[in-house]
């Protein structure tokens, strides 16, 4: 059985989400966030105390979108990848890190300056010059999109590449740190959003 580590809001959803696009079976093991503080029992599982965490059989993974990639290969047939010998891989590829090491990552700085972090300990110009960093990133998002006017950022096709960059933007929504959005980047949340399993996996 897969078992997932999970709190809301956190990249956990990317895998949850995933989870439900593919109908699989899973256990959800829900932790108080941050675990470092509030669930420190949890650091006896994921000795870094970060979520998502995944357990299936001997396999142990912290890294959310390396668990998009391993869900897809092992029991998703590889059905929301773009194939190596399709045009669209390369791209598809960037936009799968895209979401966490040039979005969700960086957002993160943001947000532990700002909000996580002790009072005495918050560097409001550090929060500033990341955010700046985020919202020069989305412009090229922006760009992608309305030069191709695609469903998803693989054309018509749903792939891992939009759960990991949707994920960064609903966390940026959620902070309010949207207003880099333009109209193509809310047309395509709306459109991630409105998923079926998307929906059943925010209610997790
Ligand atoms: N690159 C990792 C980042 C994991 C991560 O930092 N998760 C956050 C939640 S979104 C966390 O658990 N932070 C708790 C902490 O740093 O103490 C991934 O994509 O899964």
């Amino acid at each position: 059985m897969i078992t997932l580590y999970h709190s809301v809001g956190t990249r956990s959803m990317r895998c949850v989400w995933l989870l439900e696009e593919l109908q699989l079976d899973y256990k959800l093991e829900s932790v108080d966030f941050p675990p470092r503080l509030k669930t420190p029992n949890f650091l006896t599982v994921n000795p870094l105390g970060t979520l998502p965490y995944l357990i299936d059989g001997d396999v142990r993974m912290s890294e959310s979108c390396a668990i998009l990639e391993y869900l897809s290969a092992k029991y998703g047939e590889r059905k929301l990848e773009i194939s190596a010998q399709d045009a669209g891989y390369a791209d598809y590829l960037n936009w799968l890190y895209f979401g966490e090491c040039s979005l969700a990552m960086l957002q993160s700085i943001v947000l532990r300056y700002t909000y996580f972090v002790p009072k005495d300990q918050r560097l409001p110009e550090v929060a500033q010059y990341y955010q700046a960093m985020v919202d020069e990133r989305l412009v090229l998002l922006s760009r992608w999109l309305s030069e191709r006017s695609t469903e998803y950022l693989c054309g018509d096709q749903f792939t891992l590449a939009d759960i990991s960059v949707a994920y960064a933007l609903i966390l940026m929504r959620h902070f309010k740190l949207d207003q880099g959005f333009s109209d193509d980047i809310q047309d395509y949340l709306a459109r991630l959003s409105s998923r079926p399993a998307f929906q059943r996996a925010s209610v997790k």
